[in-house]
Formats: C-alpha cells, sequence, structure tokens
C-alpha cells in the first residue's frame, strides 16, 4: 500500500513541527509549502536528516508550488501572518482571508479529496472562509482549537490535582478566543465530574474558576512569555491527533470548529463543538444538553464567532 501524503500549508513554527511530528509516527510522506522560498526547502532536508537516527522513512518534502502538493491524503493549513504590534484584529482578519483565498484555489485544484484541518487564525472564521474558498464538502473542512484548549485544561488539571495527565479528560466548547466555553461538569478525573471533585472538597471552587479563566486565556499567556509569536508543539500536537484519528479511522470523539446545519441552533457558522473524527472526515455532530448558563456562554461564543464571519464577508462579497 503506498505511504499516505501530508500537506501542510505553511511552514512556519507549525508546520515545522507539523512536519516533524508527521514523520515521527509515520503517518506518511510530508510536503511542506511556503510562499518564502527556501524556508519549506531547508526544514524539508534537515527533517529528511533526522530520518536515519529516528529510523522514519518519510519523505520529507519543500515546495513552494501548489502542484507538489498534488494527492495529498490530509491538508493542514498554518499559512498566514501573526498579529504584529499596531495590528487590529480586522488587520489580521483582512490579511489572513487573502491567504485562505490563495490556499482555497490550490486544494480546491490539487487535493479535492482532502481530509483539510484549519489552524490560522482567527480560527472560526479562516476555517469558515476556506471551506468556502475551497467549495471542498463541510464534512471534510474542521478546524483545531478544542483539542488544544481541552488539553490546556487537563493539564492545568492535571497540575493542580497531582494526578496524571492520563486520567483527565476535559471539554472545551465554542469559538476559538476569549468566549471559548470550558465546560466543568463534562470535564473529569478518572470518570468523576470536576463539579463532583468540588463536592468532594478536592478543589476548590475559586481554584476552579481560575484554571478555567487561565485555560481562555492559554494562548495569550504563551504569545507574553515568548513575546515574537505564540504556542507550537501543543497546538501542532493538536492537530495531528485530528489528521491521525481521520488517516487511521479511528473515530476518536475530539473536539473541532465544525460547520454546523442547524445543530446547536446554529447554521451557516463554524464554531468548535465535539465531533467524531474517522475515514469520512467530521463523520458526526455529538450534541450535548447544556444548561441554561452554559448555553448562555456557548450562544456569547457563537455570536462572538458570526462577528468575525460578517466581517469576513463585508471584506470579500463572494463569500
Ligand atoms: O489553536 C489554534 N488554532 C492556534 C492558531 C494556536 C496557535 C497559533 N494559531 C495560529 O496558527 C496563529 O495565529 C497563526 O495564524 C497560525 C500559524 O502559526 P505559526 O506560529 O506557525 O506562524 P508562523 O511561524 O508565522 O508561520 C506562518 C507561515 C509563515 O512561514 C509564512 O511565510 C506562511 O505561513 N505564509 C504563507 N504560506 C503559504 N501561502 C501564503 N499565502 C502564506 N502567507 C504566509
Amino acid at each position: 500500500m503506498a505511504r499516505k501524503k501530508i500537506a501542510l500549508i505553511g511552514a512556519g513554527q507549525i508546520g515545522g513541527t507539523l512536519a516533524h511530528l508527521a514523520a515521527l509516527k509515520d503517518l506518511g510522506d510530508v510536503v511542506l509549502f511556503d510562499i518564502v522560498d527556501g524556508v519549506p526547502q531547508g526544514k524539508a532536508l534537515d527533517l529528511s536528516q533526522s530520518g536515519p537516527v529516528e529510523g522514519f522513512d518519510a519523505r520529507v518534502t519543500g515546495t513552494s508550488e501548489y502542484k507538489d502538493i498534488e494527492g495529498a491524503d490530509v491538508v493542514i493549513v498554518t499559512a498566514g501572518v501573526p498579529r504584529k504590534p499596531g495590528m487590529s484584529r480586522d488587520d489580521l482578519l483582512e490579511i489572513n482571508l487573502k491567504v485562505m483565498e490563495q490556499v482555497g484555489a490550490g486544494i480546491a485544484k490539487y487535493a479535492p479529496e482532502a481530509f483539510v484541518i484549519c489552524i490560522t487564525n482567527p480560527l472560526d472564521a479562516m476555517v469558515w472562509a476556506l471551506q468556502k474558498f475551497s467549495g471542498l464538502p463541510a464534512n471534510k473542512v474542521v478546524g483545531m482549537a478544542g483539542v488544544l484548549d481541552s488539553a490546556r485544561f487537563q493539564h492545568f488539571i492535571a497540575d493542580e490535582l497531582k494526578v496524571s495527565v492520563e486520567d483527565v479528560t476535559a471539554f472545551v466548547l465554542g469559538g476559538h478566543g476569549d468566549t471559548m466555553v470550558p465546560l466543568a461538569r463534562y470535564s473529569t478525573v478518572a470518570g468523576i465530574p470536576l463539579t463532583d471533585i468540588v463536592k468532594m472538597g478536592w478543589m476548590s471552587k475559586e481554584r476552579l474558576e481560575q484554571i478555567i479563566q487561565r485555560t481562555r486565556d492559554g494562548g495569550a499567556e504563551i504569545v507574553g512569555l515568548l513575546k515574537t509569536g505564540s504556542a507550537f508543539y501543543a497546538p501542532a500536537t493538536s492537530a495531528i491527533a485530528m489528521a491521525e484519528s481521520y488517516l487511521k479511522d479511528k473515530k476518536r470523539v475530539l473536539p473541532a470548529a465544525a460547520f454546523l446545519n442547524g445543530e446547536y441552533g446554529v447554521s451557516n457558522t463554524y464554531v468548535g463543538v465535539p465531533i467524531v473524527i474517522g475515514a469520512g472526515g467530521a463523520e458526526k455532530i455529538v450534541e450535548i444538553t447544556l444548561n441554561s448558563a452554559e448555553q448562555k456562554a456557548f450562544d456569547k461564543s457563537v455570536g462572538a464567532v458570526e462577528g468575525l464571519v460578517e466581517a469576513c464577508k463585508k471584506i470579500a462579497p463572494k463569500l
């Protein structure tokens, strides 16, 4: 059986880490694409030279031509610009929207059968635009944020309670931004909901709320420390988990930005919800019941995403 092909659009911090992880996990051959000539080729050569040490045979190549992504099984998109001092969120939206238009055209032409995972920010609006620009079916285009946000929540809980991360599950809904909704009721330690952990006196309600806030601010905390650029190890590993579930038809239930068409009372919008990822792409949207406080927080988050989508439509009327 021929090896799978994984195309990475954007060979920056996350793109390079994605390539490394995909090769280490033997997911398939990797094509790194970037508009900056030399960077994808240089990273690909460096990674290829790690192959003999690690014992992977995956071919890692770098390119600036879309034709090289032809026939990719998975495409992961990190292309775009991060925010620089003095730039507004709208500036970022406008620039990255143009990038999504180019990337969408490249995918439509050369990898229309691929499962596409978008990572570029502002995530929920960019994955929405990428699906529209590429014209791929909505179940084959998803956004990565929920796995990362949940992993941050899991890490903080495990660290606080001094238990293994393996026994902590976490659940984060909504858009990838300040309005994301970490759900304590559906997050557990060995199956015990965090709300019960508080009742048992293992953690105070105040401490749990601090951890929830730290999860919401998880990206900003790292940007503040790094000063140049944003998180890349955990974002990359999160997207790889999604790609692996698709390639191996694992049918994992993972939170991801998915196209909602009536689910959760939301239409024509991408927002973070639990989905089943298997060989059919986003095979199922899992609709959980929310209590009134959770529903209110979710609605607020959807409202923030819809605001960004409206801004996209103003900039690119054909959307
Ligand atoms: O949870 C999440 N979704 C995120 C999202 C978590 C962390 C970071 N998140 C966002 O991912 C971040 O705000 C950025 O929008 C992306 C990529 O982050 P990364 O840290 O990898 O950014 P880099 O290092 O700046 O890499 C972006 C690359 C860079 O090499 C550019 O030359 C390239 O994108 N680029 C392009 N490639 C192809 N085509 C076009 N048009 C293009 N424009 C820039």
